[in-house]
């Protein structure tokens, strides 16, 4: 077995109250990729794999766009969005290279955020939400949605809405435990890291990434605490978890009375980047703190799986996959640690003359979180 592969399937897991803004921000991704300005500049497609459901995606965007039209609440109705992120043809690669990447596949799943807060009707509705949180919760990193037009409605005593927010969260997760957990055994894939998302940022424009931390920390620091507590009773190494250490600021589009301006967004760029690298850093402290594989450092390791291919063009490594942890561990701390340190131009540059894609791909993604760094709509966890 070579490292081969990395053709993986990455649910994009966004927990959000009804309204909070889950559809809007779905459909603003998947219409912002269908727009020749993203097709010009990106690395990649993103296409529907089931054409009717791009459709509907892509209607919902073109109504927000030309009518201003909004798309509907969903009520009762779950639907699971699966995306194809098709890599470009990058001219001159190697075909050898060309072999080593599949297309990932991104399952996006929209569901009624009344979830949180009603009981189910019947049984039916029941096994089915049970069925939608066990594929959110196979994902690696969660979207945590707080939304700023709740935020506005509590002005001055944000902690109103910020501890119930937090503490429905929990008792929902809490209310399915003992069906995500199949008999009681404590599960190894889940969503290790948890991002705090303001949703809506268009609404507060003068907010910054750091003020809505320290807005989280300020009003609403003991629920958070409850809720990492709650999501680290139902995982196997429970120390491999990071709720709440990072912030995004997100808004689907511009809203004004009359219209609504989709190219004005903010943050959605981040998604994927965020996705596929917010893990990494963190996931490979935790590996090496395990000191011994197992289960969970072998999936936590095949999470970091594009990273060691990346690193695998620089420094040759013996030996299957889940054999390597050991051998690697000091190389990709090390290596994470020069990507601190301005290399991930260079290494773009270098993956670039390359024409390595993965390699391009993902500094591209490690770019793109930076910038969203200093245009302080991200904050990443400083551990
Ligand atoms: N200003 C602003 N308003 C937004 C944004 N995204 C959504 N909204 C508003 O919030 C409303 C609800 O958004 P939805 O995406 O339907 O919310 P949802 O989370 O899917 O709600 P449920 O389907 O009921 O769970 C929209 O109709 C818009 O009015 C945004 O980025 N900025
Ligand atoms: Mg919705």
């Amino acid at each position: 077995m070579g490292l081969g592969k990395v053709a993986r399937e990455q649910q994009i897991a966004v927990f959000g109250e009804r309204g909070s803004g889950k559809t809007v921000l779905l459909s603003s991704f998947y219409g912002g990729a269908q727009e020749p300005e993203f097709q010009k500049t990106s690395l990649f497609d993103v296409v529907a794999d089931d054409t009717s459901d791009g459709n509907r995606l892509h209607q919902n965007y073109l109504g927000m766009k030309k009518t201003a039209s909004l798309p509907m609440s969903n009520q009762l109705k779950a639907t699971s969005y699966s995306f194809s992120v098709k890599r470009r043809k990058v001219p001159g690669s190697k075909a050898k290279n060309a072999k080593q990447v599949e297309d990932l596949r991104l399952i996006w799943h929209d569901y009624p955020g009344e979830w949180f807060e009603q009981d189910p009707n019947g049984p039916v509705e029941a096994a089915r939400r049970v069925e939608t949180f066990r594929s959110l919760l196979t994902s690696d990193v969660a979207l945590l949605l707080v939304d700023a037009q709740r935020l506005m409605d509590n002005s001055g005593e944000e902690e109103r809405y910020l501890k119930a927010l937090f503490t429905n969260l929990k008792n929902g997760l809490l209310k399915l435990r003992d069906d995500l957990l199949e008999d009681g055994k404590p599960l190894v894939m889940f969503p290790r890291v948890w991002v705090v998302a303001l949703s809506k940022s268009d609404l507060l424009p003068d907010f910054d990434v750091c003020e809505l931390r320290d807005l989280i920390v300020e009003k609403a620091a003991g629920e958070l605490s409850e809720l990492r507590t709650v999501l680290g009773g139902f995982i196997q190494a429970p120390d491999a978890l990071s709720v709440g250490e990072d912030f995004v600021l997100l808004s689907s589009a511009k809203f004004e009375p009359g219209s609504i301006e989709v190219t004005k967004r903010i943050g959605l760029d981040l998604i994927l980047p965020m996705a596929a690298m917010l893990p990494l850093s963190r996931t490979i402290g935790w590996i090496l703190a395990m000191k011994k594989g197992g289960e969970v450092a072998n999936h936590l390791l095949s999470t970091v799986t594009p990273l060691v291919l990346l690193i695998t063009t620089k420094i040759k490594l013996p030996g299957p996959l889940k054999f390597v942890v050991a051998l690697i561990g000091p190389s990709l701390a090390d290596f994470m640690a020069k990507l601190t340190n301005d290399k991930l131009d260079e290494f773009n540059r270098d993956a670039k003359d390359k024409h390595d894609y993965v390699s391009i791909m993902m500094t591209n993604f490690g770019l793109d979180l930076e910038r969203g760094e200093k245009d302080q709509v991200l904050l990443r966890s400083l551990k």
